[in-house]
């Protein structure tokens, strides 16, 4: 229970040293949301703050709609990129041309969200600009893979309103996706008195120009919140192959009739696998498993041979061989500055 100087609330945007608070229940003269800083003692515990925490205020002060967040409570689901806690469902959207869909960034975009273990909804955006039956061999597709997709777009009445049916349902839903796919434009159609700032794509390759910056929440009704986020372009995959196969909604039951004899099966034509070759995201998948096989093999070369030269190192009481620089296992601190500097606005080729 709170105690009673506290109140609890939802974070809904975060700033550098600040967060956005939305109370759980209104204050005195009806204030729903109070800027908040972090306590320091929450700092030292190494506790962050993710917009979606459900969290503890105190040291509240009602005129200036100020407070600090005294406590996290334990995270439900977390999508990890962009940041969201406590996430039900996971909407990829993935824009049907400006710019032109990439089969291979849509799967690396199913994959992060699939990992989530939240529910994942895919759309389909800009729909007015494909013909008909182009849109329907998207969504047959999609529908193959495993999902009920939707085709959409502000500018055809009447397309949002089985999405909105579907996001009004209770819980957090987290727009993702590549920049310039139209996301904001999206959460603009369905609340329109929002007027989230979005920009036309740009260059040869019709790049999105990152306009969101930062995630934050947003009230479609009672109970049920939209998260609009900064698009990206290269999802990381899992680093288990046995994950990577679970993200894929077409290899596991019910999709697949016939299970596999070896629960550990990897569907590269092993012996007893319910998979029969030459399903749709095979190439797809394969170029995945590839990927994170040949990282995967580059690291554990990397821990067993010493650098040319055989430059060592004292690590404690020990020596270990020095590792060479692209070997390097990244830090997280250096992971999440790669993931920063790919939301920095591309080269119109790049
Ligand atoms: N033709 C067409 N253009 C659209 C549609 N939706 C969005 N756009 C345009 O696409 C551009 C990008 O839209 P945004 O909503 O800013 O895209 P975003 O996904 O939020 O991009 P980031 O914030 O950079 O991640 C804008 O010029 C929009 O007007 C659509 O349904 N059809
Ligand atoms: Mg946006
Ligand atoms: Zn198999």
């Amino acid at each position: 229970m709170a105690e009673p100087s506290r109140r609890r609330g939802r974070v809904v945007a975060l700033l550098a040293n600040f967060c956005w608070v939305q109370l759980d229940q209104p204050g005195p003269a009806h204030q729903q949301r109070l800027l908040c800083t972090r306590r320091t003692r929450l700092g030292k515990s190494g506790q962050s703050i993710c917009v979606g925490d459900w969290v503890q205020v105190d040291g509240i002060d009602w005129p200036s709609a100020r407070a600090a967040v005294a406590a996290v409570e334990p995270r439900q689901l977390l999508l990890e990129r962009p940041p969201v806690a406590n996430i039900t469902r996971v909407v990829v959207v993935i824009a049907l041309a400006e710019p032109a869909l990439d089969p291979l960034q849509l799967t690396r975009f199913l994959i992060t969200a699939e990992a989530s273990g939240a529910a994942v909804e895919l759309v389909f955006s800009k729909a007015d600009l494909l013909p008909l039956d182009q849109v329907e061999h998207w969504l047959q597709r999609a529908a193959a893979w495993g999902y009920a997709a939707l085709a959409v777009s502000p500018r055809l009445p009447g397309s949002l309103d089985p999405l909105r049916q579907r996001l009004a349902q209770p819980g957090l839903s987290v727009l993702c996706g590549p920049s310039g796919v139209g996301k904001s434009s999206l959460i603009n159609g369905l609340l329109p008195e929002l007027e989230l700032r979005v920009a036309a794509v740009s260059g040869r390759l019709q790049r999105g120009r990152h306009t969101t910056r930062h995630v934050e929440l947003f009230a479609l009704n009672e109970g049920a919140l939209l998260a609009d986020t900064p698009g990206f372009n290269r999802p990381q995959l899992p680093l288990e192959p046995a994950a990577l196969a679970a993200c894929f909604p077409e290899l596991r039951p019910p999709r697949l009739r016939l299970a596999c004899q070896f629960g550990d099966c990897l569907h590269q034509g092993e012996p007893g696998c319910g998979v029969a070759p030459g399903w749709d995201r095979q190439a797809l998948y394969d170029q995945c498993l590839q990927e994170l096989r040949s990282t995967a093999q580059r690291q554990a070369a990397a821990a067993s041979r010493p650098a040319a030269g055989g430059s060592l190192r004292q690590r404690g009481d020990r020596l270990e061989p020095r590792l060479a620089g692209q070997y390097r296992r990244q830090s997280r601190r250096g992971q999440r500055q790669a993931a920063e500097a790919e939301l920095s606005p591309p080269d119109p080729e790049g």
